[in-house]
């Protein structure tokens, strides 16, 4: 421990003190968190360096927002809670999206943030960024806390770590005022208050009779389905799930986050006939999966159902480390709760040896559809149009991540995001890391920070045009730390596309940038690598150099400007297209 000696009157012994700082930093090595993404300012600033000193590694970034993604992703990554620490008032505001964003997508995670003095907030008294920053955490987060003694730091983050990573994971909030970091309390006292976590995140043992209901359900099923979601990315039991998908012979369909889970050419993977095992199956099990939207809450035409909200007369099974999940969209008839881990190996040992497989009427029927489809998807990533369109691009990319299967794609965007994930296929667990739950931009530069720092690997960030400017000074930090991240722009001149104009015509559209920008350029200003690339040939030569060098490159690939379609993938949820 770091100790500061106080003076005493002379021949007294010197006593030793430990401050605030120092058992925040102690507390959080302690637990074996070892990184901290920051933007130092008013009160935190001494944190950042002294975390530094003592060996932890601080990752500063240009905005919060973009820290605050990071540590939630790194949450995903490791199972272990990322740190974001920002400033109080706006740092600590920044910072919030991310949090609500770790929150909704079960990412473990802690916001740290300075805050103004107490008395003075609470009386509103004006204080420098005066702000009540607990209470609007507190419906934003699975848990938030505040820490107003040294004594009780090791409490505050031993708390902070166990509601961020047990149960369903998700954000924690803890509020660290000023006055805090300069208290000091005798160092072996202090170091007696720190508490080391003891099994953060316990396991949960799904009931026998759950596993056997769902086991009953499943083998009745004439043609059952597994819909594999982030959560079972997350759990880190990809051995016992493949054993699971691969002894029970089922189809299986990855939501977006948990492609690669098993590779995507595995002769049972779904996706390519998405549309036709949805409304087909009469059993689908959910692992790590919820029923939201992005499942059309598991009812409607996407199910089969007669109108939107009708359900389509599927069983589900459900497998989720939250009771509360069950029922919450459509009848679940068979839940299995639990953590993932635990839910597989429960399924796997009551089993058996002898399984039977799925009908050879139900995987013919999806292989051909399969077929149909991959075939015509190669027809149009074969041609070679001029300007340069998303296919032809992302046919670049898809050889690439084949070439280098260890590699971090980060994704967003709305048609950079969609075909991004229909056409490169991933081949190993938690590999792709995107918008997640909410669709949301800005996610890109954060994550590639983290993706990086925490698995060494390289990032292959594709990046939407619009996607990219939510946090692309991040380029700098990219350039900085000297990551082995290539960025790709997908630049279409816009939102969606960029052809649309004012009817008035005085601005530019609404949905359009500044046409034929560099976004190459960018990063040259720190020292990065940057590509224009016209032709999928200069771009696979640009991905290549970029991935032999580990140097932070950005490649500006020009994109037919008409090529996208409003909202994507998700033209149905946009009101003013569907009136169109
Ligand atoms: C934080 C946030 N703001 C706004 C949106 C709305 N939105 C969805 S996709 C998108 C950008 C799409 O453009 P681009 O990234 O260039 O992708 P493209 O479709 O052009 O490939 C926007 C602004 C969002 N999802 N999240
Ligand atoms: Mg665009």
């Amino acid at each position: 421990m770091n100790t500061t000696a106080q003076a005493l009157a002379p021949g007294a012994q010197t006593q030793e003190m430990a401050d605030g700082f120092q058992l925040v930093i102690d507390a959080l090595k302690l637990n074996g968190i070892d990184t901290i993404y920051a933007l130092p300012g008013i009160p935190i600033t001494d944190l950042t360096r002294r975390a530094q000193a003592d060996g932890m590694r601080v990752l500063s970034f240009r905005h919060e927002q973009n820290a605050g993604y990071a540590a939630s992703i790194a949450g995903f990554l490791t199972q272990k809670p990322g740190i974001c620490l920002t400033v109080s008032a706006p740092g600590f505001l920044n910072g919030l999206n991310a949090l609500a964003h770790a929150t909704t997508n079960c990412f473990p995670m802690i916001l740290i943030s300075g805050s103004s003095e107490r008395e003075i907030v609470d009386l509103q008294q004006g204080d420098y960024e005066e702000l009540d920053q607990l209470a609007i955490a507190r419906p934003l987060a699975k848990a938030a806390y505040r820490v107003l003694h040294a004594e009780d730091i090791g409490v505050g983050i031993a708390r902070a770590i166990r509601a961020a990573v047990s149960g369903r994971p998700g954000g924690v909030y803890l509020d660290m005022p000023a006055k805090l970091f300069a208290q000091s309390i005798d160092a072996a006292a202090g170091r007696k208050t720190l508490i080391k976590v003891v099994d953060p995140a316990p396991k949960q043992i799904p009931a026998p009779e759950s596993v056997k209901r769902a086991l009953e359900i499943l083998k009745s099923a004439k043609r059952p389905l597994i819909v594999l979601g982030k959560g079972a990315a997350y759990a880190q039991a990809d051995a016992d799930i493949r054993s699971l998908i691969e002894k029970t012979g089922i189809p299986y369909l990855p939501m977006s986050m948990a492609k690669g889970l098993m590779p995507d050419v595995h002769e049972q993977c779904a996706s390519a006939a998405r549309s036709y095992v949805l409304p087909e199956a009469d059993v689908v099990m959910l692992i790590g999966a919820r029923l939201n939207w992005l499942l059309s809450h598991g009812k409607g035409k996407t199910w089969g159902g007669k109108a939107s909200k009708e359900w389509g007369g599927q069983k589900f099974i459900q497998i989720d480390i939250s009771p509360q999940e069950a029922d919450s969209n459509v009848r679940i008839d068979a839940p299995v709760v639990g953590d993932i881990g635990s839910c597989v190996k429960a399924l796997l040992e009551a089993m058996g040896s002898s399984w039977p497989k799925p009908s050879t009427e139900w995987m013919g029927s999806i292989f051909e559809r399969k077929s149909k489809n991959i075939e015509k998807m190669a027809e149009t990533l074969a041609k070679n149009p001029s300007p340069m369109n998303f296919h032809s691009a992302l046919n670049v990319v898809r050889d690439v991540v084949k070439a280098n299967p260890d590699a971090i794609l980060v994704n967003e965007g709305a048609n950079a995001l969609d075909f991004t994930r229909s056409i490169v296929d991933m081949y190993k667990p938690r590999k792709r890391i995107d918008v997640g739950t909410w669709g949301i931009m800005g996610i890109g530069m954060g994550y590639s920070v983290a993706a990086a720092v925490v698995t060494g690997q390289q990032v292959i960030a594709i990046e939407g045009d619009s996607a990219f400017g939510f946090s692309g000074m991040e380029v700098e930090t990219i350039c900085r730390y000297n990551l082995p991240v290539c960025i790709v722009v997908m630049n279409n001149n816009g939102v969606y596309k960029g052809t649309d104009v004012d009817p008035n015509g005085r601005d530019p559209a609404p949905t359009v940038f500044v046409k034929n920008a560099r976004y190459d350029r960018i990063i040259e200003a720190f020292g990065g690598v940057g590509v224009h690339a016209t032709t999928p040939a200069e771009l696979r030569k640009a991905m290549d150099e970029a991935i032999r060098s580990r140097k932070p490159t950005l490649i500006n690939a020009v994109i037919d400007e008409t090529a996208g379609t409003e909202s994507g993938r998700i033209t149905s949820l946009n009101p003013s297209a569907k009136k169109k």
